[in-house]
């Protein structure tokens, strides 16, 4: 099967821009953004500071970008971050953390991606200039590995206490804080209101093609700005891509729910078929993970059956794969998808 014919649960990465997403990228005002005078971009952090809460944003390249701007804006070489074993700035962000920052991650265990204050109060260190010094928590709502589960405030709430208890920051990588939000009724600010930073994610679940913003205090983000052209994040005429985060925020947010009950159909009958098993209740918004029987072999391979058969998923570890669902996966193409997993699993 031609792999444009397939349909792909990688990642909500992969949308491309719709037809009208595309209008908004063409018929968008631009400036130069490095000089400060892209409208659209201007537009575009005004309404990320209002929706987040927060006295200033600043648009950036990609998730990562944000996350690792706000890291290196909040700590000191030498500092230490409490932070999930299976966040992203831990996995897939290259150890930017320790080459970029230069700072020590100190890793809780936890289901779901979630930790607790009392966790995070059990590894904070002493003043002593034998230790690295405890510095910043990162909290990732919803939490990618964790299976896009969705942080309750009130644990969020008891971190913040802690931290101010201890002089400590906190980041929110909230790539996905949109699919929190949607599955919980919840605005973005009631979450960010605990953060000294927060990055959210355009190219994800909203659809737009580039794009992230961190939101923070005004001071905050004068030395994220500092970083960002540090890192070479410094972009031209980037309203085009502001436009396409502008049309996401009002076309794109409201459906979001579709995604959750997509996956959780995809969970509810993946669960059902011979050699796949999928924790169905902690499928919370639009990323399940799927255990694979070594009888129908490595993970790997049976994502190979899976293409050929015409879906696509990652392979996340030895016998497990992820799906997630986004905008360009139709509830016809959920059936499509299940008909050919059922068919990988039964025919192996
Ligand atoms: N995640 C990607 C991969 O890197 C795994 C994906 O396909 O899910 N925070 C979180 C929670 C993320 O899931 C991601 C992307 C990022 C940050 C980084 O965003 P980008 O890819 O824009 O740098």
């Amino acid at each position: 099967m031609n792999t444009r014919d397939a349909v792909d649960l990688r990642s909500d990465t992969v949308t491309r821009p719709t037809p009208e997403m595309r209008r908004a990228i063409a018929e968008a005002e631009v400036g130069d953004d490095v000089l400060g005078d892209d409208p659209t971009v201007i537009a575009l952090q005004e309404r990320m500071a209002r929706l987040m809460g927060k006295e200033a944003a600043l648009f950036v390249p990609s998730g990562s970008m944000a996350n690792q701007t706000s890291i290196r804006a909040l700590t000191d070489p030498g500092d230490e971050i409490i932070a999930h074993q299976d966040s992203h700035i831990y996995h897939y962000e290259g150890a930017a953390f320790a080459a970029i920052s230069g700072c020590s991650l100190r890793l809780l265990p936890g289901a779901h991606g979630l930790f607790t204050a009392e966790q995070a109060a059990a590894v904070i260190r002493p003043s002593d200039a034998h230790f690295p010094r405890t510095r910043l928590i990162v909290v990732e709502n919803t939490h990618n590995r964790g299976g896009g589960t969705i942080w309750p405030l009130e644990q969020i709430q008891a971190l913040r206490a802690l931290a101010d208890q201890h002089g400590l920051r906190m980041h929110l990588d909230g790539a996905r804080l949109w699919n929190a939000c949607a599955a919980t009724g919840r605005k973005p600010h009631e979450y960010a209101q605990y953060f000294d930073t927060v990055s959210s994610c355009f190219s994800k679940g909203l659809g737009a093609p580039v794009g992230s913003a961190v939101c923070g205090s005004a001071e905050v983000i004068r030395r994220v700005h500092r970083y960002r052209k540090m890192f070479g994040g410094g972009m031209r005429q980037a309203g085009i891509l502001a436009a396409a985060a502008l049309y996401a925020l009002d076309h794109h947010l409201e459906r979001l729910v579709e995604d959750h009950r997509h996956a959780r159909r995809l969970a509810e009958v993946i669960n059902t078929l011979p050699g796949l098993s999928v924790d169905v209740a902690a499928v919370e918004t639009n990323i399940l993970y799927i255990d694979v029987d070594p009888q129908l072999g490595p993970a790997a391979a049976f994502a190979r059956r899976l293409e050929a058969a015409g879906v696509r998923m990652l392979a996340t570890g030895p016998q497990r794969l992820r799906a997630v669902t986004h905008l360009d996966v139709s509830p016809e193409g959920i059936e499509r998808a299940l008909a050919a997993i059922r068919s990988a699993a039964t025919s192996a």
